[in-house]
């Protein structure tokens, strides 16, 4: 192997042929883009799509200047700004094929708790034209069981009395879309690349409740200047891992101190509606539709609920990653009924695609097993994650009289795994939720109070009321608590 060559602009020359690099002058980029949490998911996905079409065509002006709000993003914004903000591509294969490419749209990074100013200047730069954000499930503060924006936050209370030292992202934008204003600048857009269903109109509603108790009148102008396309957004990336380091060392001979790894599959499906133009994405494979709404309920309660199905039945089981759950005949018969019958018969048809088909595929995405998508991921945040991705497909059944005993198991689980934390082996299981200690006293609870866990009305809302439900749910939990084996209620049910 010939000498590490540290990722920097000045040393792309000295890679192999085989590594793809941006092939635009990056010099000439300007930062069209504000994108507020530069994630695995940002890395692998808007900003690979982004490089895709400067590497396409003429767009030097959507460049995407990354910001972080809090002190944990330190350290990739540090990695990046040594890096030239360039950093690896890993696209793995299922049949053991692996694509690396150096990506180049990110061009800055600025750190909001280092210096409020500096990003809100920048949000409100004439050069910016959309703000995007992917600041997971759980950013956008609002009350699952009530749908309103949660004004009780201490951060949300710190932002109302000291707009220009924001903490949060409604901060940010109120502050940046103010100054804009002043200064007679067009609107930006603001662009959630989450999953969540509607994630645009959520985000618009987040954001002119906040800005609404601040400024009732810049609220008014949010409301009629800013769009806020919805969007379905799809690609596995799980977390990066030394091995992935070390992989492009040993094997690539590059050294890259924060490369990401995803799937070769990849979706986006945008609403065009854009205050203030936007990169042509569809060139590099976007989509572009009126209404996004079946796709991304489709996308959520397939994809990202079997992804929870699997992730709290396998954590407790003992599974490490997504690959070994579908691996497993049990595993892969129990989602791919769930999906059959719970999840797909509460969806909206969607033009132009089989349901049957998307759903093998679904799996034999789950299967890569390249990817090892841990179901600690997974099962990060289940608190904001389940109200989106499993509660809507049980309520929407219940309406109907259909079948919600797969589901149901799984949330008998995550009271379990909330409650254990540990598996079927005794291995510790390391759990991370903004709601982790409301969960476990609930969890708790359970032998003497059965439905205990049903009242975190915030995660569950009205399903406690449901008698259908309640008597379900508690039969699968006392059979659980009485004999651990999730496998043996799973087998019970299929
Ligand atoms: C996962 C998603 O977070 C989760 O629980 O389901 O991160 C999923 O991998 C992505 O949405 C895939 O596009």
């Amino acid at each position: 192997m010939t000498e590490l060559v540290q990722l920097k602009q000045e040393n792309l020359h000295l890679l192999t042929d085989e590594i793809a690099r941006p092939s635009y002058d990056r010099s000439k980029v300007k930062a069209g883009i504000v994108h507020i949490g530069v994630g695995g998911f940002h890395r692998s996905h808007e900003a690979y799509y982004t490089d895709a079409l400067m590497n396409e065509s003429e767009a030097s002006d959507w460049g995407i200047c990354g910001v972080g709000l809090r002190e944990a993003d330190r350290k990739i914004g540090d990695i990046l700004k040594a890096q030239d903000y360039l950093y690896t591509l890993i696209v793995k294969h299922p049949q053991g094929k692996v694509e690396t490419c150096v990506i180049g749209s990110l061009i800055d990074f600025k750190l909001g708790c280092d210096d409020p100013g500096a990003v809100i200047d920048k949000m409100a730069s004439a050069d910016t034209k959309i703000v995007s954000l992917t600041i997971t499930e759980g950013g956008y503060n609002f009350n699952p069981a009530t749908g309103e924006f949660d004004f009780g936050d201490a951060d949300v209370r710190h932002d109302l009395e000291h707009p220009e030292t924001p903490k949060t992202v409604f901060g940010y934008l109120t502050a940046a879309l103010k100054k804009r204003r002043a200064q007679g600048l067009p609107a930006v857009t603001i662009q959630s690349c989450d999953n969540i269903q509607h994630n645009g109109n959520l985000t618009r509603k987040m954001v002119l409740a906040f800005a609404g108790r601040q400024d009732p009148e810049l609220a008014r102008w949010i409301e009629s200047d800013v769009c806020f396309p919805n969007a379905m957004v799809d690609r596995i990336t799980p977390v990066t891992t030394p091995e992935d380091i070390a992989y492009l060392r040993s094997e690539v001979g590059l050294n890259d101190q924060w490369p990401v790894t995803c799937e070769p599959f990849t979706q986006w499906v945008i609403e065009d509606s854009f205050s203030n133009g936007r990169p042509a994405w569809e060139k590099v494979g976007a989509q572009f539709v009126p209404d996004v709404t079946p796709y991304e309920k489709m996308k959520l309660r397939l994809l990202n609920a079997g992804h929870s199905v699997l992730g709290l039945l396998g954590s407790i089981h003992g599974h490490k990653t997504i690959d070994g759950c579908v691996a497993d005949p049990l595993f892969a018969t129990y989602l791919r009924r769930f999906m059959d019958v719970e999840a797909t018969p509460v969806l909206d048809p969607v033009e132009g695609i089989d349901l049957d088909a998307y759903k093998d595929s679904l799996i034999e995405r789950f299967g890569n097993p390249n990817i090892k998508d841990s179901l600690a991921r997974i099962c990060l945040e289940s608190s904001a994650k389940l109200p989106v991705f499993l509660v809507p497909t049980i309520t929407a059944n219940l309406e109907r009289g259909g079948s919600i005993k797969y589901a149901t198991l799984v949330i008998a689980a995550w009271c379990f795994y909330s409650d254990k934390g540990v598996d079927r082996h005794g291995a510790r299981l390391d759990i991370i939720d903004a709601m982790k200690d409301e969960l476990h006293q609930a969890a708790k609870r359970t032998p003497d109070d059965t439905l205990s866990f049903l009242k975190l009305e915030p995660v569950f809302g009205n399903l406690i009321h449901n008698k259908q439900f309640t008597a379900l749910y508690t039969e699968i939990i006392q059979a659980l608590y009485e004999n651990h084996d999730i496998s043996l209620r799973m087998r019970k049910l299929l």
